[in-house]
């Protein structure tokens, strides 16, 4: 199973870590084989290469894509050119795996949506992937917190505040598509439709602290949620004293799960059906056999990190493939995705209540 992996930033390291590190750790019939990395500094792409262990180096992804001996292209590129790629090399029949966000519009993701078509495929989503969150994910779904209240989700960063930090391609609207919208926000969407349902309607503000800044650097929304509960969603760069605080918390009739990214292993639980007496937040290390990748990675208690999300992600996927299982997150979880964001932006711009549009 040849890889192409597209990018060589942040991304492109934790997907070379995954391919690296997967058959280590899942039992696969066949491993992937790092192939070719492109981008298009040469030189950064040789080093990565080398550093990473890819066979070759490439500089132009239409002629990786056009490549028949690579079976699977990793799209870890600027945003903007997530659809392009990701329809191209639908196009020429590839497994097609994608950074979040899917695209910079809805628009794009049904385009996306509609080329790939029964072709395997994938978001990188990765927090879906936390064993804690997949705890409370099960949780969810025994309905141990009972009838849904209120959804509060965060997703907290610093480096906006970083007056050096003016140019880059996470700060352009022509490469980024917009700031901590498709940055940070889409992660904690994905998670709140993933653990508490669809959302019905949203209404959102942005943010831009610094002046001539052409994307926004917070954004604030709150939300009505299919299940009846409503919630709040805030993402922010200039979240100083966090530098990557993805939290969310759920309240329901019988209880209350929370979680917290700079704590990863641990999920807060509370049993509002224990005895009043007895009742208390439990903060529990979701590390036991019987937890979500209890079994996966190391023993209970021997803590894992951001790039066993990655593995994991990459591992189940790998597993749906040879079974011919269907897999999630995908480009269709990605596009209800992107949906929302959509609703985010035309609400903050209209200031007023907005619905995804289908
Ligand atoms: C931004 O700093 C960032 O790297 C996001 O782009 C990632 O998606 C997020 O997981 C961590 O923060």
């Amino acid at each position: 199973m040849n890889v192409a992996l597209l990018g060589y930033g942040f991304m492109g390291r934790a997907h070379s870590n995954a391919y690296h590190q997967v058959g280590h750790f899942f039992d696969l019939a066949t491993l992937p084989v790092r192939k070719i990395i492109c981008g298009r500094d040469p030189t950064a792409v040789a080093k990565m290469a080398a550093q990473w262990g890819w066979d070759e180096i490439a500089t132009d992804w239409r002629a990786v894509i056009g490549r028949k001996d690579i079976d699977i292209i990793d799209i870890a590129t600027p945003n903007h050119l997530h659809a392009e790629i990701a329809i191209a090399a639908a196009q020429a029949g590839k497994i097609v795996l994608c950074e979040k966000p899917l695209a910079l519009s809805a628009a794009d993701g049904e385009r996306m949506l509609a080329a790939i078509g029964s072709l395997p495929n994938l978001v990188w989503f990765n927090y879906r992937r936390v064993p804690a969150i997949m705890l409370a994910k099960r949780w969810i779904d025994e309905g141990r917190i009972g009838t849904p209240y209120h959804y509060r989700a965060t997703y907290l960063q610093q480096w906006g505040n970083d007056p050096a930090r003016r140019t880059g391609w996470k700060l352009e609207r022509a490469t980024a598509g917009s700031g901590v919208i498709v940055d940070l926000l889409c992660h904690i969407m994905d998670l709140a439709l993933w653990l508490n349902g669809p959302i019905t309607e949203i209404n959102a503000l942005t943010h831009t602290f610094i002046e001539g800044r052409e994307i926004e650097d917070a954004s604030l929304a709150m939300a009505r949620f299919a299940n009846g509960s409503i919630g709040s969603f805030e993402a922010t760069r200039f979240g100083i004293g966090s530098l990557n605080r993805n939290t969310f918390k759920i309240h329901g009739s019988a209880g209350m799960i929370g979680f917290n990214l700079e704590d990863l292993n641990r999920l807060s639980y509370f049993d509002a059906r224990l005895p009043r007496e007895e009742q208390g937040t439990r903060s529990l290390l979701a590390t036991a056999p019987e937890h979500p990748f209890g079994t996966t990675f190391w023993k209970p208690g021997h803590i894992i990190g951001y790039e066993h999300t990655f593995i994991a992600t990459l591992g189940e996927f790998l597993l749906a493939l040879e079974k011919g299982e269907p897999f999630h997150p995908n480009f269709a979880d990605g596009l209800a995705v992107q949906r929302m964001l959509d609703a985010v932006e035309r609400s903050a711009a209209i200031r007023q209540w907005e619905s995804p549009l289908t």
